[in-house]
């Protein structure tokens, strides 16, 4: 059933195993500049730690902080000992690097191989990972998972849709690792080779690195006739395989034998109630060259509550609803891409892509979402189409409380990124 009998300790073991691995990971941070410094600081040492609990008697740590300490301000170790780095895609600003030694990497990859068992890969698939190679952790983080649970693996990397199938059809590919948004965009590349879904050989698709809804897994399971599983992780914290979905699909479990995982109001800083969206801070427990310690990953969430039937112990977090940095104020008011998603994503007559745009009109900011509708949907007659824009511009002002302008277009005619999808175009400035 499990791959690591960490994953059914008792919560109680779990949570003494916490706390001697937080006391570790303080000692061996205190070797690197950047907590030396704030550990001195801040008075602190590992026999703060009586319990997991007295994580909160300890500092964030900060993108922010990351970024001046660039690029070994948090190395505990010599350069000498470190066989790999990683840089986060920067999606957000400028990168942060991420160091591993060769312990690190099959610690790392041992988290990805668990991960992957979790949601029903085994030794005799074969497992495409269809993400971008390079600094992406998405690349050789999932490689060298598949790899050690056994998996012939399959570095296609990103983008030329063509050759993807050819390699799935010629290598009989079982599991995929694709982003959410290209998983769209490939389910319909699929049909149009001329190649039905239902008769291609996959059987799971691993998605994540990007916010995506329910509904938009949904769609991905049903063009692709595949089960989609959703995988969470960033580069300060290894990259992928730090909490990940079984079977159940009720949100995913932190492998918390190697990550401390809080929820936190972002305002205060203070763990939320139980349940309560807040963002989520990290800590690794597990990563000898390049410990972190709460670090603030500016990403919302809530802990899933109750215990998930697949027996595992480890607390779940739920689907991330957005990042803190991805809000926009429009007339004053917060919306999250997220929702925008929810809501057109939901609707029959939407097909695989959206994009959000933000442009000013005299001094009045304004907020358009183009839609690609299906082919079936696209009619000749104004009318109906008018109907349908109106009706997606309602519903949408149901949710985020402001009316969008909105813009239907047809297939294929937003462009598609081959890493994450950029979701939001701010036009504001060039105007
Ligand atoms: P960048 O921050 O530059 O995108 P990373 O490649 O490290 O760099 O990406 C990590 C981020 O990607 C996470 O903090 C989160 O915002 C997003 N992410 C990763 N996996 C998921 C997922 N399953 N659902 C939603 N967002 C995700
Ligand atoms: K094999
Ligand atoms: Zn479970």
């Amino acid at each position: 059933m499990y791959f690591d009998k960490a994953e059914v300790l008792d919560r109680s073991e779990l949570e003494k195993l916490q706390a001697e691995r937080l006391r570790k990971t303080i000692e061996q941070a205190a070797n690197s500049p950047y907590y030396r410094e704030s550990f001195k600081k801040n008075n602190i040492d590992s026999s703060i730690i009586k319990t997991v609990d007295d994580i909160k008697r300890l500092p964030f740590t900060t993108k922010d902080d990351l970024r001046s300490q660039y690029p070994y301000g948090l190395l505990t170790k010599p350069l000498d000992e470190f066989v790999r780095l990683h840089a986060s895609s920067g999606t957000t600003g400028t990168p942060t690097a991420v160091f591993y030694t060769q312990k690190d990497l099959d610690t790392w990859a041992d988290l990805m191989a668990r991960s992957m068992y979790a949601v029903g890969v085994r030794r005799s698939d074969v497992l495409q990972n269809m993400s971008g190679y390079g600094l992406f952790t998405g690349g050789l983080g999932i490689h060298y998972g598949s790899e050690r649970l056994g998996c012939l693996t399959v570095p296609a990397g990103a983008g030329n849709t063509k050759r993807q199938i050819k390699l799935i059809r010629d290598f009989n590919v079982t599991a995929l690792h694709i982003i959410p948004s290209f998983a769209l965009y490939f389910a319909g590349k699929v049909r149009e080779e001329g190649y039905d879904p239902a008769e291609m050989p996959w059987k799971i698709a691993l998605i994540g690195a990007e916010p995506h809804t329910e509904h938009t897994r949904q769609k991905i399971e049903e063009l692709l006739h595949i089960k989609a599983y959703n995988s969470y992780g960033l580069s300060e914290m290894n990259g992928p395989g730090v909490a990940f979905e079984c079977t159940e699909q009720k949100g995913m479990h932190v492998w918390e034998d190697s990550y401390i995982a809080e929820v936190i109001d972002p305002e205060t800083g203070e763990h939320v109630a139980e349940g309560e969206i807040g963002e989520l801070v990290m800590t690794t427990l597990t990563r000898e060259g390049m410990p972190i310690i709460r670090y603030r990953t500016r990403d919302l969430t809530r802990f899933v509550p109750g215990k998930c039937k697949c027996g595992r112990t480890s607390r779940r977090i739920d689907r991330i609803v957005g990042r803190a940095d991805d809000m926009l104020i429009i007339k004053g008011v917060n919306i999250y891409p997220m929702q925008i998603e929810k809501i057109v994503m939901a609707m029959p007559e939407v097909g695989q892509n959206y994009v959000i745009e933000l442009f000013r009109e005299g001094f009045i900011d304004q907020i358009k979402v183009k839609v690609e509708i299906k082919d079936q949907f696209f009619v000749e007659d104004m009318r109906v189409l008018q109907g349908l824009q109106k009706r997606i511009a309602a519903k949408l002002r149901d949710e985020i409380l402001v009316t969008p302008r909105v813009e239907l277009v047809q297939r294929n005619s937003i462009p598609k990124s081959e890493g994450k999808a950029q979701r939001v175009i701010d036009l504001r400035e060039v105007e």
